[in-house]
């Protein structure tokens, strides 16, 4: 197992979110810019509410960098919750909570039912302040870290919106480079443009009948080595620890590497990569079908990984319930939520893969500082040269 680990903590209206990574080498230039980047892109996307008004997401790092730099101790970071002053009486850690402002009605598609039987408390507002979206504040945050350590190995991560509800890219990907201007100025976090406007007027419709929209999104990543993750047991494989940290994010249901669905429908001379050789470039593939991974390895081709939400479960037109204390017909709680989420899922897909890969590279390469991490990859990349 890879010596690269975080637990998050916080409510959604607690006063903060924290995380605590351990495990980066040392001498790793951080800049908290980059990190505030990130954590602005999560907060941004046509379709979401009131909630990402209030807040103005800003990490403050309290251990583990100094003067800009890893230190090889523990990183904790902080996000503040500002809506948390607004919910103070709620939220309390301490004192009597309010009978009357209980959370009785779980929606349906949300973890209150399930996660109210299970640690049996009666107030669902127990299990949604932890199961909300909010928490991938702390994920992006960490992913932005640690993307800084593979930026040194020039591994670069990229993102787009593929479709939302019915409405889908119709034109092919275009550079990377370009693709990345292209979403990140987008509302919906996509290249095309004619599309993007479709989706936008998707989601006034779909708000105008309070309703909520799900869709797909694709996470690529670029200048991997060859032989991240092992075919040598289940738990080592990388395509499987992707499907994992990306079905982890809140309302996936769906992850594909590659072709995904569509390799069942090929036939094998249609699916697979073959494979040339040239003194200049070594071992390679003119397609990538595979998505960068096969037998669990990364194999020099960029990861693709794409993945469906479903659409956000809390709807303003509410669907049917049960009250979980009279047991009697109620149409589920409204919470505050957001109508479409996926241009934001996007953004959070991309960090939460950053780290899985972070995890992968330093199990192959490990070291304590960068200068022995470095020292491992290019001795690493040497004998792979020679092979
Ligand atoms: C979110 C914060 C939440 C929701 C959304 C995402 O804030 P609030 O509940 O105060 O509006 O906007 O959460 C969910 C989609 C969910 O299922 O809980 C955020 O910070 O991204």
């Amino acid at each position: 197992m890879s010596s690269l680990h975080y637990h998050t903590a916080g409510e959604s209206h607690g006063p903060m979110l924290t995380a605590i990574l351990e495990g980066m080498p040392s001498g790793v230039s951080i800049a908290e810019a980059s990190i505030n980047e990130q954590l602005k892109r999560r907060q941004g996307g046509y379709g979401r509410g009131q909630r990402m008004q209030i807040e103005s997401d800003h990490v403050k790092v309290t251990s583990g960098i100094r003067f800009g730099k890893t230190l090889g101790s523990p990183i904790a970071l902080q996000v503040e919750n500002k809506d948390w002053k607004n919910w103070m009486p709620l939220m309390s850690p301490f004192g009597r909570p309010s009978a009357q402002r209980a959370v009785h009605c779980p929606r349906p598609g949300h973890a209150d039912l399930a996660g109210g039987i299970k640690y049996d408390h009666h107030d669902l507002r127990n299990i949604l302040e932890r199961a909300s979206a909010r928490e991938t504040t702390m994920r992006v945050a960490i992913g932005a870290l640690v993307r800084q350590l593979l930026e040194v190995f020039d591994i670069r991560l990229y993102s787009y919106v593929r479709s939302i509800g019915d409405v889908s890219v119709l034109t092919p990907c275009p550079p990377l480079k370009k693709l990345q201007a292209f979403a990140n100025q987008s509302p919906v976090h996509t290249y095309d443009s004619r599309a993007a406007k479709k989706m936008m007027a998707l989601i006034d419709q779909v708000r105008k009948k309070q309703d909520s929209l799900g869709g797909t999104f694709e996470v690529i990543v670029t200048g991997v080595p060859i032989g991240l993750g092992s075919h040598v047991n289940w738990e080592k494989k990388l395509d499987a620890l992707l499907a994992q940290s990306v079905m982890s994010l809140q309302a996936i249901k769906a992850v594909e590497i590659g072709l995904g669905v569509e390799a069942g429908r090929r036939w094998g001379s249609k699916m697979h990569d073959e494979i040339f050789f040239s003194r200049a470039r070594g071992f390679y593939h003119k397609t990538n079908n595979a998505g960068g991974l096969t037998g669990g390895m990364t194999n020099g081709n960029p990861i693709v990984v794409r993945a469906t939400i479903k659409p956000i479960s809390t709807l303003y037109q509410p669907l049917r319930s049960v009250d979980v204390v009279t047991k009697r017909p109620q149409r589920a709680t409204i919470e505050r939520s957001d109508i479409c989420v996926v241009p934001a899922a996007a953004v959070i897909a991309e960090n939460i893969v950053a780290y899985t890969i972070a995890q992968v590279f330093l199990e192959k390469f490990g070291g304590d500082s960068l200068r022995e991490l470095k020292r491992h990859y290019s001795e690493s990349m040497k004998l792979q040269r020679y092979y």
